[in-house]
C-alpha cells in the first residue's frame, strides 16, 4: 500500500515544498557549503542531497552518518540540516543539537508535524509522506527525495528542472506495475546479493541494498559499481546476483564494462535499464526495462523499483515485511 502510494507522496512533497518559503530562506544565506546529518534510508536520501545541490547549484555538501557525527564532524558554522521520517531518531536530534551549540543554523527534514526534531531546528521542511506504518522506509524516502529535488530546484533556480518535478509522479505510476517475477526467482535464492550503481544511482544502490536485507533478511550490499573490483570481486559465484543500474546518462558506458566484468567472473546480472535499450539486455540474465526518462525521474523510479523487488522477494520468502525481526520504526535511544 505505501509503495503504491508514492506517485501522490512525491507530488504533494514538491508542492508542499514550493509552499515552504520560510523555511527555504535558510538555505539561501547558506551558498557557501552545507551539512546534512542523517541515519538509515534518510541517509541514502541524504548522499542523493549532496549529489543533486553539488551538481546544480555548486554548494559544497558534506554528509555524515547521525552516529558518527559526534566523532567526525569538526565544529563549522555552516548550516546542518537534519533528515529524519520520524522527527525523532536519537542520533540525529543529538547531532543537530551539537550543531546548535556551535552557532550553526539548523534545518529539519521530517516528515512528522511537531516532532522532536522540529522544535531543536530553527527550520522545518514537512515531507507529505501521511503516515508510514511499515518498519522499513519506503514512500518516505520518496518524499525526502523529492524534497531535495525541489530543494535544487529552488537553490539553483532552475526552473526546468522544476518543471520536470511536476511529471515525475507519473513515470513513478508507470513503474509500479512493471514485471519482476522473474528477478525475483533469481533473487529468493541468492545466498548474497550486490546493488551497484554510480553517481547518483550509487544511493538509489544503497538504499534497494538496505530494503533487501531490512525484509527479505537476504544479505545485500550497495556498493559504487567501480568499488567491486577492490575486494567483493572474490565473492561473486553464481550464488551471487548483481542487480546493476545501468539508466541513461553519463555513467551509463561504464556500467556497461562494469556489467561485462561482473559477467566474466560467474555472476547473474539482473540489469536496469531503459526499455529500448539495445545494449544491456544482451549482456545481462535478466533485463527490466524502465520507461524511458530523464535522470531526475530515473533515480525516483529506479528507487521504487528496487523496492518492489525487495518487496516481492520478502512475500515469496514468507517475511513479515511491515514489521521486520529486531528492528523498530524509529530508533529513539
Ligand atoms: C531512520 C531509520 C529508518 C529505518 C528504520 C529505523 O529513521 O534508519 O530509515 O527504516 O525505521 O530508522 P528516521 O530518522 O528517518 O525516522
Amino acid at each position: 500500500k505505501e509503495i503504491f502510494e508514492q506517485p501522490q507522496v512525491f507530488y504533494n512533497t514538491v508542492h508542499a515544498v514550493r509552499e515552504s518559503p520560510e523555511a527555504l530562506a535558510y538555505f539561501v544565506g547558506s551558498r557557501m557549503s552545507l551539512m546534512i546529518v542523517a541515519c538509515g534510508s534518510s541517509y541514502h536520501a541524504a548522499l542523493l542531497y549532496k549529489y543533486l545541490i553539488e551538481s546544480y547549484c555548486d554548494i559544497p555538501v558534506r554528509v555524515e552518518i547521525g552516529s558518527e557525527f559526534k566523532y567526525y564532524a569538526p565544529p563549522l558554522t555552516v548550516p546542518v540540516i537534519g533528515i529524519t521520517q520520524s522527527g525523532e531518531t536519537a542520533d540525529t536530534l543529538a547531532a543537530l543539537k551539537m550543531a546548535k551549540a556551535w552557532g550553526c543554523p539548523t534545518i529539519a527534514i521530517t516528515n512528522v508535524v511537531g516532532s522532536s526534531v522540529t522544535r531543536i531546528a530553527d527550520a522545518t521542511i514537512y515531507t507529505r509522506a501521511g503516515p508510514e506504518m511499515s518498519v522499513a522506509a519506503t514512500k518516505s524516502f520518496i518524499a525526502q527525495l523529492a524534497a531535495g529535488l525541489q530543494i535544487t530546484a529552488f537553490l539553483s533556480d532552475n526552473t526546468a528542472l522544476e518543471m520536470e518535478l511536476n511529471r515525475v509522479n507519473i513515470m513513478i505510476e508507470d513503474t509500479l506495475t512493471i514485471e519482476v517475477e522473474d528477478a525475483v526467482a533469481l533473487c529468493c535464492t541468492a545466498q548474497s546479493i550486490f546493488f551497484i550503481g554510480r553517481g547518483l544511482y550509487y544511493p538509489v544502490a544503497l538504499e534497494g541494498a538496505l530494503k533487501m536485507k531490512e525484509i527479505s533478511y537476504i544479505h545485500a550490499e550497495g556498493y559504487a559499481a567501480g568499488e567491486l573490483k577492490h575486494g567483493p570481486f572474490a565473492l561473486l559465484s553464481p550464488d551471487t546476483p548483481v542487480i546493476a543500474l545501468a539508466m541513461p546518462g553519463k555513467t551509463y558506458p561504464v556500467m556497461i564494462s562494469n556489467i561485462k566484468e561482473i559477467k566474466a567472473r560467474g555472476a547473474p546480472v539482473i540489469g536496469i535499464g531503459i526499455a529500448g535499450d539495445s545494449e544491456l539486455p544482451e549482456i545481462v540474465d535478466l533485463f527490466i526495462p524502465l520507461p524511458p526518462c530523464n535522470e531526475v525521474a530515473g533515480i525516483a523510479m529506479a528507487s521504487v523499483m528496487l523496492q518492489r523487488l525487495a518487496y516481492y522477494v520478502a512475500d515469496g520468502l514468507g517475511c513479515d515485511i511491515d514489521k521486520p525481526r529486531n528492528l523498530a520504526k524509529s530508533v529513539t535511544v
